[in-house]
């Protein structure tokens, strides 16, 4: 398939995980792609895997505005538009609101939520021409609490509200807004989780399993293709399965 032969897609934290599979796949279906991350030598290795003459690094801090409006312009300087934009750069910090320090919530609050915000607020003019569309990468942490992640699962409640007002606001002048709402996923962010940690997620997802970092740019790239043309201001959980579970204990 080409559904985005000619398309231009900004893709927020590339360098790894989701964001890195992501560009992979747009890549794969004709997309013309910009890869922001904080890591220049990450942004070089995905460059290096893609068709160059298709690619764009700008090595971008999303939590800075400055920074933020420079990724913007060396797209539009570079290919005089934007089609899609997918904020998906994140951090995970875990701890209860006691554990964690102001300076854990600032550094949450300032790539997760700040970052989304100026990225969305910067390209929307652009998406607005186009009429383009964003996918956010959220959580099901987002969308419910869990245990021991107060910061990020706040973060991530913002990023699932932030869907649905520019999914309103946005709507009239043809530009959609959905996220993809992961549980558990391969990745550098939890990787390093312990084994018990792991296991305890696989008895709780009822496929039993994390999920890969392509399984999820799969869902990304269905929401910002045409099949997706009448999906709007929706938080997609793709959990395995998780979201279905009312909360209560497995007992059988
Ligand atoms: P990852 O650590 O593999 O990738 C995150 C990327 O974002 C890295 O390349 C990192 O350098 C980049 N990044 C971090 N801060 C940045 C900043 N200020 N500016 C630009 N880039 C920055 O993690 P991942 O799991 O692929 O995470 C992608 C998104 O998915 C995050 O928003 C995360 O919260 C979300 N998510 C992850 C999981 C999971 O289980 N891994 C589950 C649900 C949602
Ligand atoms: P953390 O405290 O989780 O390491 P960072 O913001 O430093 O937070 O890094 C977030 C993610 O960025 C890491 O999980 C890793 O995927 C990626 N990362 C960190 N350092 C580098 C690096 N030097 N090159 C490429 N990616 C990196
Ligand atoms: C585990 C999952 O909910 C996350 C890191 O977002």
């Amino acid at each position: 398939m080409n559904r985005f032969e000619g398309k231009v897609v900004i893709i927020t934290g590339a360098g790894n995980g989701m964001g890195k599979a992501a560009a992979h796949r747009f890549a794969s279906e004709g997309a013309i792609v910009v890869l922001a991350d904080l890591y220049q030598d990450a942004l070089d290795k995905v460059h290096s895997e893609l068709n160059s003459s298709k690619t764009l690094s700008v090595k971008t801090d999303v939590s800075n505005e400055a920074e933020v409006k420079n990724l913007i312009e060396q797209t539009i300087k570079n290919f005089n538009k934007i089609d899609i934009l997918i904020n998906n750069a994140g951090v995970h910090i875990p701890g209860t609101i006691l554990d964690g320090s102001i300076q854990d919530w600032e550094k949450i609050s300032s790539v997760n939520i700040n970052g989304a915000i100026y990225c969305s607020k910067y390209a929307l003019p652009h998406l607005i021409e186009s009429k383009g569309c964003i996918v956010n990468n959220a959580s099901v942490s987002g969308l419910g609490a869990d245990w021991g992640a107060a910061y990020y699962c706040v973060s991530k409640g913002a990023i699932v509200n932030l869907t649905r007002v520019l999914a309103l606001d946005f709507g009239l002048q043809g530009v959609r807004v959905n996220s993809v709402c992961p549980s558990l996923v391969k990745t550098n962010m939890t990787n390093s989780w312990p084994d018990d940690i792991r296991n305890k997620f696989n008895e709780r997802i009822p496929l039993g399993r994390a999920a890969e970092p392509e399984e999820v740019a799969a869902v990304m790239s269905f929401l910002a293709s045409d099949d997706a043309s009448f999906v709007n201001g929706v938080n997609l959980p793709v959990d395995g399965g998780v979201t279905a579970s009312d909360g209560q204990p497995k007992i059988v």
